[in-house]
Order: structure tokens, then C-alpha cells, then sequence
């Protein structure tokens, strides 16, 4: 076990929500080009700043009938990186029977890529960096799945992150929306920093005082042919033990330090 009183210092990427694929069929090259983009960008970011691995929180793909091309697209930027990545899936990339991350051996085309691939829950240890990373995989559309009910204790590397994709929401709040995440269910998994994904928007979201969570927002919007809001998240974990948030644009606009990333309610 390492002395909690001082950690390796570490830095990660944090996106979700790319929904690569999703302009494969019908609606032109150009938008498609434009997407791709996009994450080219992500991983630039990246890159730029040095990050020792990265974690996108679900819907990386947009369904499981995207183009080959795509599939390809995706390992060759995520082999860009070279540094570890990391993927929980969501509900547009679920895992299991007919699951997209079947199409293409990942394996061999992005060697620095895990999946994960355990409705119950898995944890990838990032051993070099002294980082574990858990969470659950969407298996299809199931309405009640809980991305972070039931999380096992910390294990034993300096850093653990969790990783899910579903709505933040009141414990009061109207059940209309599926995979719920409430804020007892990210305090009870004690991990450092929570990466979320399904939410558009980036913000942080409240998760005790021991826990930093947020989601990133996605790269683009669907559907709205601009580039506001394109924003991926920093993600600094200090040798206090702090955790630390910067936006970065993909625009060439300032970067949002911490403490002016919106911090919403639950809905
Ligand atoms: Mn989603």
C-alpha cells in the first residue's frame, strides 16, 4: 500500500460522448471529416500536455454498425497517444452480443488500449503510473442499470479513478431518466476522481468532500454543426492527494481553471 501522504503526481485526460460514427451514413463527408476532427484534436490535447493516460467515459462510438473506416479512425488516434487509455463503455457502445468493440481487434491496432468489458464492474491497474482505474460496462439499454452501486473498496495503487456513464440525479428527483448516479452512490466508492459520461455539457458534480467528479462534456454537440462548448478536461492528481480540473479548448480558446467549471445540482 502506498503512503497515502504523498503520491505520484499524475496527469490524466478525461472525455466522453465522441459518438464516433455518427454521421457514417447520410449525411455527407464533410460533416463526417469535421467530427473526425474533433478528436483529432482531442488526442492533440493530449499529446500537448503530456497526460500519463487517458479515460473516456462511454459513448466513444455512436452504434455498432459504424463505418470500418471509423473503427480504424479510432485505433490509430487512440495509438497516437501511446500512453495508457482507457474505455468504459456506454449505452450507444455496450458491450456483449453484437457489441462494436468486436469488430476490430484493438489488441493489435491501439496495444495501449483497455476496454471495459464487465457489466458488474473491473478494474484495470495501470501499473507503471500506480493508477487504477474501475467501473461497469453497458451491456444493452437497460433502464436501472447503476453505473456506480455496489463498488469495491479502494485496491492498492496511490490512485483510483472510477468511470461510468449515466445522469447524475437528486435522490429526490423524478425517475424519468435511466442509469442513474446519484451522490451517495460516487461518495460510497471513496475513488479519487470519477470521469462521467452521457451529459453533453461539462460540469462538476457534487460527490463528497473526498471525491472530485465531472463529466466532460463532449468534444461536439450532435446535430448542432458548431464547435461551441468543445472542451476536453485535464485532470491533475497531486502529490497531496488533491485532484485538480482544467478545461482545455479545442478551439485555441483560454483554458477554464477549476473553480469556473460549472458545478450543477443533481437534476
Ligand atoms: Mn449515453
Amino acid at each position: 500500500m502506498s503512503d497515502p501522504s504523498r503520491r505520484p503526481k499524475r496527469r490524466m485526460m478525461h472525455t466522453s460522448d465522441v459518438h464516433l460514427g455518427a454521421y457514417d451514413y447520410g449525411s455527407g463527408g464533410e460533416q463526417r471529416d469535421h467530427h473526425h476532427e474533433r478528436f483529432i484534436r482531442v488526442i492533440d490535447v493530449g499529446i500537448r500536455e503530456n497526460v500519463d493516460f487517458t479515460v473516456i467515459a462511454g459513448d466513444f462510438f455512436d452504434n455498432a454498425r459504424v463505418f470500418e473506416d471509423t473503427l480504424q479512425f479510432a485505433a490509430d488516434q487512440i495509438a497516437r497517444m501511446k500512453s495508457p487509455v482507457v474505455i468504459g463503455p456506454g449505452n450507444h457502445d455496450h458491450v456483449g452480443p453484437n457489441s462494436v468493440y468486436d469488430r476490430l481487434d484493438f489488441a493489435t491496432h491501439a496495444p495501449n488500449l483497455s476496454i471495459l468489458r464487465v457489466p458488474e464492474g473491473e478494474t484495470v491497474a495501470l501499473e507503471s503510473l500506480d493508477v487504477e482505474v474501475w467501473g461497469k460496462s453497458h451491456t444493452e439499454q437497460l433502464p436501472d442499470f447503476q453505473p456506480f452501486t455496489k463498488s469495491p473498496p479502494r485496491g492498492d495503487a496511490a490512485w483510483q479513478i472510477g468511470v461510468g456513464h449515466g445522469h447524475f440525479i437528486h435522490p429526490k428527483a423524478l425517475l424519468h431518466h435511466s442509469f442513474h448516479i446519484r451522490e451517495d452512490h460516487l461518495m460510497e466508492t471513496e475513488r479519487d476522481y470519477i470521469a462521467l459520461g452521457h451529459w453533453e455539457q461539462m460540469t462538476r458534480v457534487s460527490a463528497g468532500e473526498l471525491t472530485t467528479a465531472a463529466y466532460s462534456g463532449a468534444p461536439e454537440g450532435l446535430g448542432h454543426g458548431s464547435t461551441v462548448g468543445g472542451r476536453v478536461l485535464i485532470v491533475d492528481l497531486h502529490e497531496d492527494g488533491s485532484v485538480e480540473l482544467t478545461a482545455h479548448s479545442l478551439d485555441d480558446e483560454p483554458a477554464l481553471a477549476h473553480n469556473d467549471i460549472p458545478y450543477l445540482e443533481a437534476m
